[in-house]
């Protein structure tokens, strides 16, 4: 073959490596979080005592008072769950803080809580410990009360605040800035030195992901019903905007953006109550195990994570009703995602290479059929038919994130034929059906941005009340 043919077919295949080559990876912090899949929040603070969602950063600090406050209890509680971890609002818009910070005269130092010796941070991050949960804190930049805010000097204090959290309280694994953004005691905005903000965390602790509506390193999903995009990429560009005001469209958040620049990857947070915070009134309101695991297959199925909030009240300690909720759906999960059906089934490859992961010994398939656009799929056949109305698809996302349209189709014993065309897959997409007896099950990937990564597939017969419903 002359030369300049050769480098000719050669162009479309070093263009496309280096495309792949190209591709945002998630950092090993990042990967881990995914890992993580699902944790608690706790909003608590001054709106718990005064049953607001937003304090005004003028009560009394005596006004802060839980009568049994027990953060072993809340621990216990996660754990009954399955969450893996607790983020804490250390300092909500209010500006009271949870912590006695020497940078704010709004602290639990200023309240009679303990004499004033009080330090629910403290407390929370051992317990955390204990329990063997990674400990997480949400620090508002917004602050309604402290006397700096809407002045260059307020950045510092914000970076001092920080500090004190790392050295005193680390390790904290998440990092939550919420993008609220109002005026302050002085009727000012704060305009927020945010690379000031990043650099300080990569610094005192760069292993900490630090969540905001942009990242760095993790994305608010767009909106506060516990729901990502079916279309949900962990790529972002995140050139030009900000937290706030200053961040991309609450769809994009959704869905990520398709070649996106950096890895950043959507957290769904929702409350279990209306409210963030505990309200009495709300007591009645706790959404049920059932609409938990719908939440759960809404953003851990979708490739994201679920952050669910779950208030204390005013004794300091989780309410019967929400801890009754979370075992429930705890063991609902337990009990639905127990017996992979697909667990003895060899597969039938085309153009996909099957090998042994070095992480957890799970099985990885690898489809690389680009350049040449040949479809390829991997197909698993059961000797006798299997009822399932779920199957669980997951990349192996530490290579990045390729897929971009993938086909389920399940043959089944009546020779009629259900499928589903997918768009992302990322971390863990759980995709559920009415029930069907699959005698056949194949999954074709149709167009791919480089060598596609999946780990072996599940599938179950889960409750049918627990699959989605779709329009
Ligand atoms: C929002 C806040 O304004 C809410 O109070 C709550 O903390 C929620 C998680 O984020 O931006």
């Amino acid at each position: 073959m002359n030369k300049k043919l050769k480098n000719l077919l050669l162009l479309p295949l070093l263009l496309w490596a280096g495309a792949f080559m190209a591709q945002p990876k998630p950092s090993a912090a990042q990967l881990a979080w995914h890992d993580m899949e699902f944790y608690l929040f706790m909003h608590f603070g001054p709106n718990t005592f005064t049953d607001k969602e937003w304090g005004l950063g003028t009560e009394p600090e005596d006004i802060f008072n839980p009568t049994e406050l027990d953060c072993r209890q809340w621990c216990r509680v996660a754990r009954a769950a399955g969450a893996k971890g607790i983020i804490i609002t250390a300092k909500h818009h209010d500006g009271f803080c949870l912590w006695p910070s020497r940078f704010s005269k709004h602290t639990v130092r200023e309240s009679k809580w303990k004499n004033g010796k009080g330090d629910v941070l403290k407390e929370l991050s051992a317990a955390c410990k204990e329990y063997g949960l990674k400990f997480g804190v949400y620090i508002s930049p917004w602050d309604r009360n402290h006397p700096d805010y809407g002045t260059d000097k307020y950045n510092a204090v914000f970076v001092n605040m920080m500090k004190e959290l790392f050295s005193n309280y680390g390790p904290i694994w998440e990092l939550w800035w919420d993008g609220a953004n109002g005026e302050g005691p002085n009727g000012k905005k704060q305009v927020y030195d945010w690379a000031l903000f990043r650099e300080t965390v990569k610094k005192l602790s760069p292993n900490t992901v630090i969540f905001s509506d942009v990242g760095p390193h993790i994305r608010w999903v767009g909106n506060e019903n516990g729901e990502a995009g079916e279309t949900n990429w962990n790529t972002l560009d995140t050139a030009g905007f900000t937290p706030g005001a200053g961040a991309p469209p609450q769809d994009t958040l959704k869905k990520g953006n398709i070649s996106g620049r950096a890895w950043v990857p959507a957290e769904c947070d929702v409350s279990i109550r209306p409210g963030w915070f505990y309200h009495k009134g709300e007591d009645d309101k706790v959404k049920t195990p059932e609409k938990l695991v719908e939440l759960y297959l809404k953003s851990v199925g979708r490739g994201s994570t679920l952050l669910l909030n779950v208030p204390p009240d005013r004794r300091g300690r989780i309410h019967a009703n929400d801890s009754a909720s979370l075992v429930g759906f705890n063991r609902l999960l337990a009990a639905n995602f127990v017996s992979d059906e697909l667990i003895n089934e060899g597969p039938v490859l085309n153009n996909v290479w099957a090998g042994k992961s070095g992480l957890d010994n799970r099985t990885e398939f690898r489809f690389s059929s680009y350049p040449d656009n040949r479809p390829v799929y991997l197909q698993f056949n059961f000797e006798t038919p299997r009822l399932i109305n779920c199957v669980i698809l997951k990349e192996v996302i530490r290579y990045g994130q390729a897929v971009r349209l993938l086909n389920l189709r399940i043959e089944k014993k009546d020779g009629s034929v259900f499928y589903r065309n997918l768009t992302t897959i990322g971390h863990k997409r759980i995709i559920t059906f009415p029930a069907v007896e699959a005698r056949t099950i194949t999954i074709t990937v149709i167009d791919a941005a480089g060598d596609v990564f999946l780990y072996r597939p599940a599938c179950y017969l889960i409750e049918g009340n627990l699959t989605e419903k779709r329009n």
